[in-house]
């Protein structure tokens, strides 16, 4: 029988919205009950999981934790016999690797600017810090602008990306659409070409 795994992530996590369509995309979802993990929550079995305290973190038959998501999406793909969403090996892996993080670095950049709302009392938070998180999504907007993927392609650059700008979408932490044309496009034909995308979103987001 093939081993089951356990997914700590709620739906609305862009990082664990990448892990499921990583899943989808794969076939996989049927061996992966997903089960809710509340961050700020000391007590949460999250933190002795994933010391780190962040989910998505993917727990394996024998309990063992598997993070973080780009590692997860790694492994799924290995086990779905490997080459799938990204390549074997290579140059090839490693620039699908760099592109890959530099989308979830818009959503990492993009979280830091939602935990500064949540964390910090109206009129406390830093415009500075702000600005610079803002930089960092502006940026690596840009050179997805420039080069973007190919929207009839799903591999760990697609998926991250579209994950991405979902995100941006829902929590607004800046305004992309205006100034991306191309990258609006993309997500448009991407969103068509991939229903892992839709089947993924999260109630409400
Ligand atoms: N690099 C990590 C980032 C994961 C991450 O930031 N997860 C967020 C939710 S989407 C989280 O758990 N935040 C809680 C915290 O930082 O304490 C990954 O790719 O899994």
């Amino acid at each position: 029988m093939p081993e089951k795994f356990v997914l700590r992530s709620t739906l609305t996590s862009p990082f664990g919205r990448k892990v499921r369509m990583a899943a989808e995309v794969l076939g996989l979802m049927d061996r992966i009950a997903l089960l809710p993990a509340d961050p700020q929550d000391e007590a949460d079995t999250l933190r002795r999981q994933n010391p780190l305290g962040k989910m998505p973190c993917l727990l394996l038959a024998d309990g063992t934790p598997i993070y973080d998501s780009g590692v997860i999406v790694e492994y799924l793909d290995q086990i779905a016999g490997g080459d799938r969403l990204l390549p074997a090996g290579g140059l090839a892996r490693i620039k699908t690797l760099t592109r890959a993080r530099l989308a979830d670095g818009i959503t990492e950049a993009a979280i830091l600017v939602v935990y500064e709302g949540r964390f910090h009392e109206p009129g406390q938070q830093s415009e500075r810090w702000l600005t610079h998180q803002r930089g960092k999504m502006l940026r690596a907007l840009a050179a997805f602008e420039a080069a973007p993927p190919d929207s009839g392609k799903t591999d760990l650059v697609a998926i991250g990306l579209a994950c991405a700008l979902g995100y941006l979408d829902w929590r607004q932490p800046v305004e992309w659409r205006a100034g991306h044309p191309r990258l609006v496009k993309w997500l448009a034909e991407f969103a068509k070409h991939e229903p892992a995308f839709e089947r993924t979103r999260a109630p409400n987001s």
